[in-house]
């Protein structure tokens, strides 16, 4: 694949999640080698080292399960701005979590400077969980379940979250994975019209054909692809490493699959990896894994992996 200037951006958010430890996790990631092994596949790595949070303000809100909302908007106006600029400056910004909350930032950042080139910003998203509730509509009050609701543009969220610069339009995002949706979520899914391929759709058809199905719908739109990639996607069994495993994910050969063949489209051009938590992982492990599914991404081969036993 083409040499591409990528920019890492640690964004150690992890008050949305009810487990500590994702604190940690940029740093798990570069203690993991993730510059080195983009290095090694020909790309120019700049770590832009950590976000800073921007001021934090005074907010409650009506829904008494919601936790950390100061902290959580204060983290969305820092990402959305880092998110904007590192992908106007390199080709391939990779947003180093922290917990899922983190997209409510670096979604409408990328899709802010997308829209300025001109594209629909796209977005595949690889989780267990489809995080498509507001603040009005969450029962465990944790706000890493909310970024796509917000992004979409949904109600709930104004006076909450800072106001929306630039929404991504339901029809372009595509869900894999999914395999644990509350009532309200599914309701929401059904109503915002998102495409989802849960665990059994995948069981039944592979990942393959839904994937080229939609990277074919990127490309005719001329759309930029922001792929955000969930620890929890993955099955427990590889990856530990996370607060909220769901059993039946996606196995170690689907997710390096999909990691190839988008690389393949060269349509992708930003990257989120979230939800790790170092604290519960095991010898690095699933940190080991999550750089290995981003060298796919970005070029790696079956033939030059060298794939090795836990
Ligand atoms: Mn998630």
């Amino acid at each position: 694949m083409k040499q591409m200037s990528c920019a890492l951006v640690g964004a150690p958010v992890q008050s949305g999640s009810a487990t500590p430890g994702c604190l940690m996790g940029p740093d798990a990631y570069r203690t993991a080698g993730l510059a080195e092994v983009l290095q090694t596949l020909g790309h120019r790595v700049t770590d832009r080292g950590n976000v800073a949070q921007a001021e934090i303000k005074d907010l409650t809100h009506d829904n008494a399960a919601v936790h950390h909302l100061t902290d959580i908007v204060a983290w969305a106006d820092a990402l959305e701005g880092a998110a904007y600029e590192a992908a106007s400056a390199v080709d391939m910004p990779i947003f180093l979590g922290g917990d899922h909350a983190l997209a409510i930032g670096t979604v409408p950042g990328v899709a802010r400077h997308a829209a300025e080139a001109g594209k629909p910003l796209f977005v595949l998203w690889l989780d267990a969980h489809p995080d498509i509730h507001t603040p009005d509509t969450t029962t465990s009050g944790n706000l890493h379940g909310t970024p796509v609701a917000y992004f979409l543009g949904m109600d709930g969220f104004d006076g909450v979250y800072p106001a929306l610069k630039t929404r991504v339009a339901p029809e372009n995002v595509c869900m894999m994975g999914i395999r644990s949706v509350d009532p309200a979520e599914n309701a929401a899914l059904t109503a915002q019209g998102v495409e989802v391929h849960d665990m059994r759709a995948i069981d039944e058809h592979g990942i393959i054909k839904p994937l080229r199905a939609f990277l074919d719908r990127v490309r005719s739109a001329d759309g930029a692809l922001h792929v955000s990639l969930d620890v929890d996607f993955l099955d427990p069994t590889i990856a530990p490493a996370v607060g909220t495993t769901v059993p039946g994910g996606a196995t170690f050969r689907e997710a390096h699959l999909i990691m190839e063949t988008l690389c393949d489209s060269g349509l992708v051009t930003s990257l989120d990896m979230v939800e790790l938590n170092p604290f519960l992982d095991d010898r690095g492990r699933t940190a080991k894994l999550m750089v290995d599914l981003c060298a796919s991404l970005l070029g790696r081969t079956v033939l030059d992996r060298p794939t090795r036993s836990f």
